[in-house]
């Protein structure tokens, strides 16, 4: 058995019931085997057994008072996973399906995404079973202050520095970050996504949804393709939804769905922002209203957007909404490519049926890495005490995204899967955080 495989079998092994993370790792490990096999002191050096090991795992009660007066108590987690490029770096999770396994799904994929964007951040993701939805502000709030009561002690801006992710917008990093303050004193980049009165970056809110329409854009001109006039779909309604919309059409493109859990939206004049701006961002909202302000609109239950015939596909919600049924029907659709906005939103089954169908397709740990990318800008403006334009730091984002591109498929290239981001990207994230452990020592 390969040194590959053979770690992948020790992992399900140690790690039962944590399905999310074990789907990760064998996406990233597979796709490794080229460069593992052409570089025998990765496996003298236990780069695999280390990489799929967190250096540090934090699991913490959160106590809070809800609006009636009664006790509440929801598990809080960081994963600390890899430190060798830079301070822990990945966003904070709140959702009723946050487990132990979904936070290292996460943070393993952060490694090596924060790898590709150039930038000096390690990898680490966090987060709580705590569901947002529904709760009043001051209920949001006293979650939020109880969490950092204990987070607090394992972060800091040259330690860990968490930030936005599923149900963690800017009220909630607003909250965390007061906390922060207050116990320590320190008025430091501990978290990003920060408001732009108190240290937040201009592009930091649209910067994972752009990203995500640089690389596409990218990928397709790479490949003889235009995005101007292709019509879209896209899944969520959330932050990366919204902002990759946006970016969307600005290019060009016509964006026809979003979605959100509940249901989706089919708008064949194409979707109105400003509404779903107002819906989501402002109101908090269900998608169902949506229909209030578009009547030619259609709005349905459950999920489906991925039915709708389209050039381009962008999974934006979440984990596994991509399945082969859904890759069957894009591909007779006549889809030409899928980017994954979310964190693998696409099954492994899936990706490879589109890989094989001819379907251009973007990996997450590419295709999202703006919104972390523009994160390191955040602390790098916090670091200067210096606050740049909006166009000065989407020209930096829209270079990365470029950048993490044409790396990708440089690497797919050098280890003979040419056009296969998937292994490109993984391969490029991997190297330098090993050779960085390489040059570390056994720590
Ligand atoms: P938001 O909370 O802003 O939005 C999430 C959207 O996805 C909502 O519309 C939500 O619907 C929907 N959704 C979430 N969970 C489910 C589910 N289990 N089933 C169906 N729909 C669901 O999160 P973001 O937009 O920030 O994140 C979306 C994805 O992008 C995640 O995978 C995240 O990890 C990834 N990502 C985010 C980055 C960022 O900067 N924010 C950066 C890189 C990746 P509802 O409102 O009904 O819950
Ligand atoms: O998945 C991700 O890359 C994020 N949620 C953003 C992390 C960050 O630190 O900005």
């Amino acid at each position: 058995m390969s040194y590959v495989q053979n770690q992948l079998e020790l992992l399900k092994q140690k790690s039962p019931g944590e399905p999310e993370f074990i789907q990760a790792a064998t996406e990233v490990l597979t796709s490794l085997e080229p460069v593992i096999e052409a570089n025998p002191k990765y496996e003298q050096n236990g780069i695999l057994e280390r990489v799929t090991e967190p250096e540090r795992q934090i699991i913490f009660r959160v106590p809070w008072v809800d609006d009636s007066g009664k006790v509440r108590v929801n598990r809080g987690f960081r994963v600390q996973f890899n430190s060798a490029i830079g301070p822990y770096k990945g966003g904070l999770r709140l959702h009723p399906s946050v487990n132990l396994g979904v936070i290292k799904f996460l943070g393993f994929e952060q490694i090596f995404k924060n790898s590709l964007t150039g930038l000096p951040i390690g990898g680490g993701k966090g987060g709580s079973d705590f569901d947002p939805k529904g709760k009043s502000d001051r209920e949001v709030m006293a979650f939020c202050q109880s969490f950092m009561t204990e987070l607090y002690r394992h972060i800091g801006k040259d330690v860990d520095v968490p930030a936005g992710d599923i149900g963690t917008g800017a009220r909630e990093i607003g909250y965390l970050y007061g906390q922060y303050k207050r116990i320590t004193g320190l008025y430091e980049g501990v978290l990003t996504g920060k408001g732009l009165p108190y240290g937040g970056s201009l592009v930091r809110t649209e910067a994972t949804g752009y990203g995500l329409l640089y690389f596409t854009k990218a990928m397709l001109e790479k490949n003889g393709h235009s995005i101007q006039g292709k019509t879209v779909v896209i899944s969520g309604a959330g932050n990366v939804a919204i902002y990759a919309a946006e970016k969307a059409a600005q290019l060009g493109a016509k964006v026809v769905t979003l979605s959100d859990s509940t249901g989706w939206v089919y708008d064949p004049d194409g979707i109105d922002l400003k509404a779903v701006k107002e819906i989501k961002e402002v109101n908090r909202q269900r998608l169902s209203v949506y229909t209030q302000y578009r009547p030619n609109a259609q709005y349905h239950q459950g999920r489906g957007v991925w039915s709708i015939p389209c050039d381009i596909a962008l999974p934006c919600a979440t984990q596994n909404e991509l399945l082969p049924e859904d890759a069957k029907q894009l591909i007779e659709n006549g889809c030409i490519a899928v980017a994954e906005g979310a964190n693998m939103p696409t099954t492994i089954e899936a990706t490879q049926m589109l890989q094989q169908a001819g379907v251009l397709f973007a990996p997450g740990k590419a295709a999202n890495a703006g919104g972390v990318a523009t994160s390191a800008l955040e602390m790098s403006q916090n670091s200067q005490r210096l606050a740049w334009s909006f166009e000065e730091v989407d020209a930096k984002l829209k270079g990365i995204m470029e950048n993490i591109f044409a790396n990708a498929d440089a690497a797919a290239q050098t280890y003979g899967h040419a056009k296969n981001y998937v292994v490109g990207a993984n391969i490029a994230g991997f190297v330098k955080v090993a050779d960085a452990m390489l040059a570390q020592g056994v720590v």
